[in-house]
């Protein structure tokens, strides 16, 4: 009997984590969309690279557990932890990234469930992307569902940055000597200095004065 509760569970559970790879794979597909739309329509490119994860069983029951939650409750996991599904969208620069952002989210299908700017306003390590938690619709044989997928968004520079700072988070196990906390908040500096030369380059390079970028016409409501 308790292999074969054993078994249910773990079924459930395998089932559970399908509806996320669902979910992002249609985020997937939405953004790949996106970018050859762009690039057939306006000859340019605002996504770097695009990178999709879906969060490992140990990870999800690590989080569970912090959470709080003890029982198989998969409606309340579904409700608490919605990084199970997780795309990164990275981008040439800041201003794609809010614009991709805006193309995404005003989807008829899309629910926004939560916003996270911390490009406007950085973490205090200087750590900087948009992050949106949304919800798109899964059709399976038995009917619609929500799934929860966690987008971030950012620039190739907030990437390198992150992707830095993960590494050395997890080196000295997330108890970082102050000097490194101090030369990683500068370095955040420079890359958002570099993002902002770069982008004014790449404006230059297109002639636009007033720093307007060749941008596509936004989503009007009829
Ligand atoms: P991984 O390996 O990328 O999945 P929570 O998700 O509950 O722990 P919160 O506040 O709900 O935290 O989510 P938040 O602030 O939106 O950030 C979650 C994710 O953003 C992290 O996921 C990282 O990917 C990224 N992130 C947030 N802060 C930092 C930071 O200071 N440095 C770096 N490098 N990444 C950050 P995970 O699950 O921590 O990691």
């Amino acid at each position: 009997e308790a292999i074969r509760q054993t078994r249910e569970l773990r079924d459930e559970f395998q089932r559970f984590l399908r509806e996320y790879e669902f979910g992002m794979r249609e985020v997937e597909t939405k953004i790949s969309i996106l970018r050859d739309e762009f690039l057939h329509d306006h000859a340019y490119n605002p996504i770097e690279h695009v990178k999709s994860r879906l969060k490992t069983p140990d990870s999800i029951v690590e989080k569970i557990a912090r959470r709080g939650i003890e029982e198989p409750d998969f409606a309340r996991i579904r409700e608490e932890i919605t990084d199970i599904a997780g795309v990164r969208v990275t981008c040439s620069f800041v201003t794609d990234v809010y614009r991709l952002f805006d193309l995404l989210t005003q989807q008829d299908d899309v629910t926004v469930r939560i916003v996270k700017d911390y490009i406007a306003e950085p973490k205090a390590n200087g750590y900087k992307s948009l992050h949106v938690i949304i919800e798109v619709p899964v059709f399976l044989s038995t009917g619609p569902i929500a799934v929860p997928v966690e987008v971030q968004f950012r620039t190739i520079a907030m990437d390198f940055w992150a992707s830095l700072e993960h590494k050395i988070y997890y080196k000295f196990s997330h108890q970082v000597p102050s000097h490194l906390v101090e030369s990683l908040t500068e370095a955040a500096a420079a890359a958002s200095e570099l993002d902002e030369r770069m982008e004014r380059l790449h404006r230059e390079a297109h002639g636009t004065p007033n720093g307007e970028l060749p941008t596509p016409p936004r989503v009007v409501e009829v």
